[in-house]
């Protein structure tokens, strides 16, 4: 049989494309085995793409991707659904939260009945992205589907969606363009597990609704078809915040290919490390095989940063559950949540803050307050927390430390009863300032004991001061 010269090229084009490593995300864009037969010159239609495994991905181009999320340093978290309408309340108990279905082992025939009191005629999006920006906020992750398995959005998947409320409208999308009008990121958060879907490997037994058998190779495509429905329809996307990944119907596999099937959707889009096994409970860092691009620490601040190029948002809440709750009576106070911010900017992490609004469409008044208090902090200290990084030094007793470039910001929550802050440091300081009041210089003295500080007899600020140091060349930690 003789070989025709096109048949050469494709049987070489064949070969390279075979010996070639798996393709990878690289900075010039994907690399696909098509590009090897047109290198070859091949006259027949390139190979189909290799699909590409994006957590190959090199250091530097993870940076690139998450510059705007190390910069921003703040966002949002709005835990919305239909857990709303019973508001914490089921038999005698009324400090139930989102979980309310599985902790009150709710039947889900029962459950269905939420989505027909589920219409929030007052929700404004334009006031809740308002709230979020004034707050000094720079992203907001929406639940688009919590572990109740309810759609936020008209899904085609399936009818438990906003569909099936008198509400006749479509919050995502009216969030989703209220946040691009604000120049805030939208998000979204997405349960992997699902109490609702008949496929959901752990069926609970107050399921009374599902039919048929579980099937993780059904549920899978199933929330493959609504991700991709989220960030074709409401994209581009700043994060696909994944939650529910504990169960064991989950596995690292699974996780890996979520996370490069929602990759290929929106390349850099970010996901965090929930996508995966790797999570080592509420601290939210990865412990042995991980897959996802930062951690998710929840309730808690990590006490000291990491090393560089691990990313990390520490989520919280204002009260105690992340749905609402209309007894909610354990609000933390706006000082609590300032020093959470500061204390995770300090550490080199971000802050993620929860609101959970009302069946209604209402922010609860107490949110509002805080997101109020909070933005009058940030409306004169917002440069001492965006674009910073980690503390040169260890956590001081009186308060947190951030960087930039040639600055350092000293975050005083609690004046030394000397009035003297003395930072473990060699630095030459150019100009020391307040930042509530840039003409008020502060006093500072290079000792050998290291950087001394001499606040005013009085702080601007009773939650947190900042002053500003401006230096000139290095800023060396002292033993
Ligand atoms: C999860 C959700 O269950 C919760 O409702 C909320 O959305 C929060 C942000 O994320 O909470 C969890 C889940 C699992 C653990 C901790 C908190 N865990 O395994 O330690």
């Amino acid at each position: 049989m003789t070989l025709r010269r096109t048949d050469c090229l494709l049987l070489a084009a064949l070969a390279l494309a075979a010996a070639a490593p798996p393709a990878r995300a690289q900075s010039a864009g994907p690399v696909q085995a098509g590009a090897t037969a047109r290198a070859a010159g091949a006259l027949t239609p390139a190979l189909p793409a290799a699909p590409i495994d994006y957590t190959q991905e090199s250091a530097e181009d993870k940076a690139r991707r998450m510059a705007w999320f190390n910069h921003d340093r703040f966002g949002m978290f709005i835990h919305w659904g239909l857990y709303a309408v019973p508001a914490g309340a089921w038999g005698d108990r009324t400090d139930y939260g989102e979980w309310i279905m599985e902790q009150a082992r709710i039947p889900v025939s029962e459950y269905e009945k939420f989505a027909d009191q589920f219409n929030p005629t007052k929700f404004d999006a334009d006031a809740w992205a308002r709230m979020a920006k004034d707050a000094g906020m720079k992203y907001i992750v929406l639940t688009s589907k919590h572990h109740e398995g309810f759609a936020l959005w008209p899904t085609k998947q399936s009818d438990w969606s906003i569909e099936r409320t008198p509400f006749g409208r479509d919050p995502v999308a009216e969030l989703a363009a209220a946040c691009r009008r604000h120049g805030l990121r939208f998000a979204f958060y997405h349960s992997i597990m699902d109490w609702y879907h008949p496929a959901w490997e752990t069926r609970r037994a107050w399921n009374d609704v599902a039919t048929g058998s579980t099937n993780m190779e059904e549920y899978i495509p199933f929330m493959k078809a609504q991700l991709k429905e989220l960030v074709e329809n409401y994209g581009p996307l700043g994060i696909m915040w994944f939650d529910g990944e504990w169960e064991s119907p989950w596995t690292h596999e699974r996780g890996v290919d979520l996370y490069n099937y929602v990759r290929s959707l929106q390349p850099d889009i970010l996901i965090n490390n929930r996508v995966g096994k790797g999570r080592a409970g509420m601290s939210g860092m990865d412990q042995g095989q991980g897959v996802g691009d930062f951690g998710t620490p929840e309730q808690e601040v990590p006490g000291t940063g990491f090393a560089p190029g691990v990313y990390w948002e520490s989520c919280m809440t204002m009260g105690d559950t992340w749905g609402y709750n209309a007894t909610e009576d354990n609000w933390k106070s706006s000082r609590q949540l300032i020093h959470h911010l500061i204390d995770a900017a300090s550490k080199g992490g971000n802050y993620l803050l929860n609101v959970g609004p009302t069946a209604e469409g209402l922010f609860p008044q107490e949110s509002i307050d805080r997101l109020a208090d909070i933005g009058r902090w940030m409306k004169v200290n917002s440069e001492a927390i965006y674009g910073t990084t980690a503390s040169p030094i260890a956590t001081p007793a009186w308060g947190r430390i951030t960087q930039k470039r040639d600055r350092l910001y000293l975050h005083v929550f609690d004046a030394p009863a000397d009035g003297q802050l003395v930072l473990p440091l060699q630095a030459n300081v150019r100009r020391a300032y307040l930042l509530a009041d840039r003409r008020q210089a502060v006093t500072t003295a290079q000792t050998p004991a290291g950087l001394t500080v001499t606040l005013p007899a009085s702080l601007p600020d009773a939650d947190a001061t900042v002053i500003a140091l401006e230096t000139r060349g290095a800023v060396t930690a002292l033993d």
